[in-house]
């Protein structure tokens, strides 16, 4: 893999290891998405100090929001969702089964679990560290008759690790790069819990190239196309938001996107609503908030991407002139949640005017799609407010570092 960016190959070549990881299964897909952009960094750092890492992309599936029934949504390659090519543009990677291919067998060397530290912040101050300490929690892996380590390997079974140990770790992504070079010395390392680990810089450069990197399946993006010209008569040309299909070549002045006639509708509801929280909305005052905005901004189409089943019976009677996207269950089965959410979100994101739910991590991943685009801040960063919050503070601007 010579000739990548940071890879100077040394007299005797540089050594290929791999970085595998996993995150906390209860996570969605959105916030596994940003866990990406921490990894990556870490594989940049890495690269930086001279040994050839590439990063394997962990599979998708078993998420608990793809809910579809009959459908069997495990071990998903990325290049389902995502643009690989895109994606090695920034940092190298593989997915899974080319791991499995090029490494002679579905092994792992070493997992890692990362894990906080059991006594906490010692004297209430905060300091980055990393030490090898006992598991806290009850190991998800369990050995076999042979000495491996069978455990949840994407839905890969066949796939053992050699062996296990446990890193209190608090800090950056970073902080791995002496543990990664000095204290394992093995090909293939697996940090699972990879959440633990914090972004190296939020919404810096290097932030902002791996996030401008994860480029949707184009697959996907052609069927949201196909959706805003048939359905809210939105064309790229037309709404200025023509894409470059080399991100890193992207670079739109922020207000120079029009965005389609329509109104772009996040309304993230399930876990957000049984939580009774202070600050979503009741549909009533969600599809009021919308008939203000649609007149506001002289919209008669508005686009709604939810997440809402039985609500979604009393959304239509509220608001019947909606549009959604409702795939076949033909399509549903090419598709399958994770790409009909993307196709969710590429059609929010090019819409005139945007308002979104607040902290969902699905509603800030359209606010940098937009932000990609090259669209005002002022129609990106809105959200719904509660019925009876009393601060509504509306989301914040994250500008792009080129
Ligand atoms: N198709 C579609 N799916 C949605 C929508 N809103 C939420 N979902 C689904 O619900 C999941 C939950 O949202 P995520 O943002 O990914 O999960 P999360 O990281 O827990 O983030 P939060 O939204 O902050 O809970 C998404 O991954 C989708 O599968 C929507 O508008 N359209
Ligand atoms: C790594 O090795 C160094 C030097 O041997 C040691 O001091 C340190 O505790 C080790 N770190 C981890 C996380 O194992
Ligand atoms: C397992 O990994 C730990 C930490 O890297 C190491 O100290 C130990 O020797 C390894 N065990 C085996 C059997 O390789
Ligand atoms: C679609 O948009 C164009 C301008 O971009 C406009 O001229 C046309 O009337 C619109 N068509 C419909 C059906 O709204």
């Amino acid at each position: 893999r010579q000739g990548w960016p940071g890879c100077p190959p040394g007299p005797s070549g540089p050594v290929e290891r791999y970085l595998l990881y996993d995150v906390n299964p209860p996570e969605g897909f959105n916030l596994r998405r940003d866990v990406y952009i921490r990894i990556a960094s870490l594989v940049k750092s890495l690269r930086k100090n001279g040994d050839d890492w590439v990063l394997v992309l962990p599979p998708w599936g078993r998420l608990y929001h793809w809910q579809s029934p009959d459908l069997h949504q495990v071990r998903i390659p990325w290049g389902e969702f995502f643009s690989l090519t895109s994606l090695q543009a920034n940092v190298p990677v593989i997915e899974y089964e080319e791991f499995i291919a090029e490494n002679g067998g579905p092994f792992i060397d070493q997992v890692v679990v990362l894990q906080n530290y059991a006594e906490g912040w010692t004297d209430g101050k905060w300091e980055e560290k990393v030490d090898e300490r006992p598991c806290i929690e009850k190991s998800m892996y369990t050995k076999d008759k042979q000495g491996y380590y069978r455990g949840w390997f994407w839905g890969f079974e066949e796939t053992r690790a050699r062996n296990i140990t446990c890193l209190s770790a608090q800090g950056h992504a970073s902080i791995m790069v002496p543990v990664l070079q000095k204290n394992i010395t093995v090909t293939s390392v697996m940090l699972d819990r990879a959440e633990t680990l914090l972004h190296d810089h939020y919404a810096g450069k290097d932030y902002w190239n791996t996030r401008r990197s994860m480029v949707f399946a184009k697959h996907l993006r052609l069927i949201g196309d196909e959706f805003r010209a048939k359905y809210l008569n939105s064309t790229d040309d037309g709404d200025n938001t023509v894409y470059n299909e080399d991100w890193t070549r992207m670079k739109a002045k922020l207000g120079s996107a029009k965005g389609g006639p329509y109104l772009g509708v996040h309304l993230r509801r399930k876990d957000f609503i049984w939580g009774h929280r202070e600050d979503v909305p009741s549909l009533k005052a969600a599809v009021k908030k919308i008939r203000s905005l649609m007149k506001k901004h002289k919209l008669d189409n508005v686009f709604v991407a939810t997440d809402a089943d039985e609500e979604v019976k009393e959304l239509k009677r509220l608001l019947p002139e909606m549009v959604r996207f409702e795939p076949s269950t033909e399509d549903l089965e090419l598709l399958k949640d994770g790409g009909v959410a993307i196709i969710d979100q590429w059609i929010c994101a090019h819409a005139r005017f945007f308002i979104g739910t607040s902290v969902s991590t699905f509603s800030f991943r359209i606010h940098e799609e937009r932000e990609i685009l090259g669209f005002h801040p002022k129609t990106t960063y809105n959200r719904f407010c509660g019925d009876t919050e009393k601060e509504c503070e509306q989301p914040t601007h994250w500008k792009i570092v080129y």
